[in-house]
């Protein structure tokens, strides 16, 4: 288990610290590639703290793709 995941229903979040998000088009960019991964239903940049929250559903998205999506935009998921 993740202990970053929590859950209720059909109904998930998760947190990814990201490393190089710098401005407002980074948070833009990387909450877009989050929100095309299938199962995703939000995405929240927090450009000051350097972190993504994630709302999914868990019977469809995975932490791997999100990473993914996030990493082919050219940023780094640390954890
Ligand atoms: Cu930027």
């Amino acid at each position: 288990m993740n202990a970053n995941v929590s859950s209720s229903g059909h109904e998930s979040t998760l947190v990814l610290h990201i490393d190089g998000m710098s401005c407002n088009h980074c948070r833009v960019t990387v909450e877009k590639a989050l929100l095309k991964v299938p199962g995703v239903r939000g995405a929240e940049v927090d450009l000051r703290a350097g972190t993504a929250k994630v709302t999914f559903d868990p019977a469809k998205a995975t932490r791997d793709e999100m990473v993914k999506a996030v990493e082919e935009e050219g940023y780094r998921v640390s954890s």
